[in-house]
């Protein structure tokens, strides 16, 4: 599979996912905007056949090289970021989740997820788009799940798909900066990601970041009980340029922190 195949599949699953996301992207560019895109993002489960070690491979096949790695303590949480030689792909962020750190009910009932999965089926990067690999856990187990950890219970309904796409706001012409992107954004009507503040990071860290809080959607769950529950969000982030000129590719742990909550419920 080529890159641009790749991106396309990525975006046709995400789309689906996250209506919003087209409909801002449409909004952009009816300003005359071209959307060019910074990165998008995936979670994992650690200890499983689709663990961090064993995706990222199909990313090195398409070119992607590791950049930085990222920890969240609190979330339990590794992460890695890549970079493609070609400077026009955007950047990917991949988490997983340190299943081992978690509770002993949790942990089983991530294990009774991830035993599903056929090791032989993840074979190339189409996994990236693949979704779940398991049931759908019922409404309860959800529930269990979400109590502990958010990032659980959003990967056990949603499985492997991007997590968001990011427009990158260094790229646009007429919004320049955050607060303009996210005062269209809000004109819009979406909902944007309030923790710590609108705006994650600052130009003294070389990038600034805020995103939507996730469409929501009806889910049907394994016990046959249908909720309406956060899905995927959009991104918009500022590079800024290093001391040496060159553009900041990395992320900022502080603001990924935060930017991990656009999947949580809307109160
Ligand atoms: C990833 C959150 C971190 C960023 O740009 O810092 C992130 C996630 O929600 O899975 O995307
Ligand atoms: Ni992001």
């Amino acid at each position: 599979m080529n890159i641009t195949e790749f991106f396309a599949n990525l975006w046709n699953d995400y789309v689906r996912m996250t209506p919003q996301a087209d409909a801002i992207q449409q909004a952009f560019q009816q300003r005359g905007e071209q959307v060019i895109n910074d990165h998008v993002a995936f979670r994992t489960f650690k200890h499983s056949a689709v663990e961090l070690e064993r995706i990222e491979p199909f990313l090195f096949d398409l070119g992607y090289q590791r950049n930085e790695q990222y920890h969240f303590s609190a979330k339990k949480l590794n992460a890695w970021s890549y970079i493609h030689q070609d400077e026009n792909q955007p950047l990917i962020f991949l988490s997983e989740l340190l299943t081992d750190q978690l509770s002993a009910p949790t942990q089983a009932i991530i294990r009774s997820l991830t035993e599903q999965i056929d090791p032989g089926s993840i074979t190339d990067a189409s996994v990236f788009y693949s979704g779940r690999h398991w049931q759908c856990p019922d409404y309860q187990t959800y529930q269990s799940l979400l109590a502990e950890s958010e990032y659980a219970a959003w990967l056990s309904v949603f499985g492997l798909r991007a997590n968001h796409f990011t427009v990158a706001v260094h790229k646009l012409h007429s919004l320049k900066t955050l607060p303009e992107v996210n005062e269209f954004v809000e004109s819009l009507d979406y909902e944007l990601n309030t923790t710590g503040s609108k705006i994650k990071g600052s130009p003294e860290v070389f990038l600034e970041q805020s995103s939507t809080m996730a469409s929501h959607q009806d889910v049907t769950f394994g016990d046959g009980s249908t909720y309406q529950i956060p899905t995927c969000f959009y991104e918009f982030a500022r590079r800024y340029s290093l001391p040496d000129g060159s553009l900041f590719k990395g992320f900022v742990e502080a603001n990924a922190d935060k930017i991990f909550d656009s999947t949580n419920a809307r109160r």
